[in-house]
């Protein structure tokens, strides 16, 4: 039973027991999450006033040499996570290839890798939106004490031990799982703690929120193209709600306090979909069936899929139970119509 005012560092420690053949590293590694989120969320919170105040370590107000925030999100956390050595390996959104990490002395034996994506929806960030980092965590499965391969970053993301984000918004949360429910931390910036304000959160199965680019309708294939048709409809509880921030995280975390469905279909500029599977949907993916809900691609389940590259696009659909498994009737509809 959660209790009032529990830390997010009394939640992991009083939790620790759920993470088997675990030594603590796991913890460990949420506690160095924990931390980078503080950081990034530091400067996050300080981006509009680059202007004024002049950017860290710039000799001018007007910023040339300044950090994009990406960037200083990817070294903060890559840095942390590195400090703390738990992890054998980093991929991150900001790099093109993977990151070995050697550990303690040197031989390769921490036992995760994580992948990320620092600063999700960077774009926002000139207009004061709120932004998100995303992150996923797995055992590694070549052999301790050897360099750490491609192949323990493409595991299909079913395998994942951890996944969640960060939203730096009107208040700074950290949602995440360990496969045993979802559970949301409110940091509070005066003391610099997190508080376990969000319990065992659920998609509520229906919704009539609905979260999609619509400006790229003439490229969505067919049934997608009638799912949106049929949310506008005049019928029982639709019209639903259009509501679409451009920031994933932000999109999905209204969505499963609220309930709504997020969509991004492969579309004629992004084929494949826009969004990462491996360290966008497999975390969302994650959290989103441990809070009840459900992704697929509109045919295949988000964590059945055999990843084959560690940028690799996928399209999209996430939310609430009944929501998704509709949108999925009027795509593979369609397939079938086309065949
Ligand atoms: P578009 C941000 O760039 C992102 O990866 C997600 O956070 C967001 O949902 C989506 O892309 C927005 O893409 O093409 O609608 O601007």
């Amino acid at each position: 039973m959660p209790q009032k005012n529990q830390t997010l560092g009394e939640f992991i420690i009083e939790n620790q027991g759920e993470f088997k053949y675990s030594s603590g590293e796991l913890s460990r590694l949420i506690n160095s999450i924990r931390l980078a989120a503080k950081v990034v969320n530091h400067e996050v919170n300080k981006a509009g006033l680059v202007d004024i105040l002049g950017a860290a370590g710039d000799t001018n107000i007007q910023g040339e040499s300044q950090q994009k925030l990406d960037v200083y999100a990817n070294e903060a956390f890559i840095k942390t996570l590195t400090n703390r050595e738990i992890v054998c390996g980093i991929a991150s959104e900001e790099e093109d290839h993977y990151i070995t990490i050697k550990g303690r002395n040197q031989n390769h034996d921490n036992k995760y890798v994580v992948l990320i994506d620092p600063l999700d929806g960077s774009s926002n960030i000139d207009v004061n939106v709120s932004v998100g980092t995303i992150f996923s965590i797995y055992r590694r499965i070549t052999p301790s004490g050897t360099p750490v391969t491609l192949e323990d970053f493409l595991q299909p993301g079913s395998k994942q031990v951890a996944a969640g984000y960060i939203i730096y918004g009107t208040s700074t949360m950290i949602v995440y799982t360990t496969g045993h429910g979802v559970n949301g931390f409110t940091l509070n910036p005066a003391i610099g703690t997190y508080y376990h304000s969000h319990p065992n959160m659920k998609f509520p199965e229906d919704g009539t929120i609905y979260s999609v680019n619509e400006g790229n309708y003439v490229h969505f294939p067919q049934g997608v193209k009638d799912y949106i048709k049929f949310c506008q409809e005049e019928e029982g509880n639709r019209p639903y709600t259009s509501r679409y921030i451009g920031s994933l995280v932000s999109d999905i975390h209204r969505n499963m306090i609220k309930g709504g469905i997020y969509i991004y279909p492969n579309t004629a500029k992004n084929p494949e979909g826009k969004l990462r599977l491996l360290y966008e949907c497999n975390p969302v993916a994650f959290i989103a069936e441990q809070a009840g809900g459900l992704a697929s691609d509109g045919f295949q389940r988000i964590l059945d899929i055999e990843p084959t590259e560690l940028h690799q696009r996928v399209p999209f659909i996430c939310g609430s139970r009944n929501m998704v498994l509709k949108a999925e009737e009027f795509m593979q509809n369609a397939e079938s119509q086309k065949t």
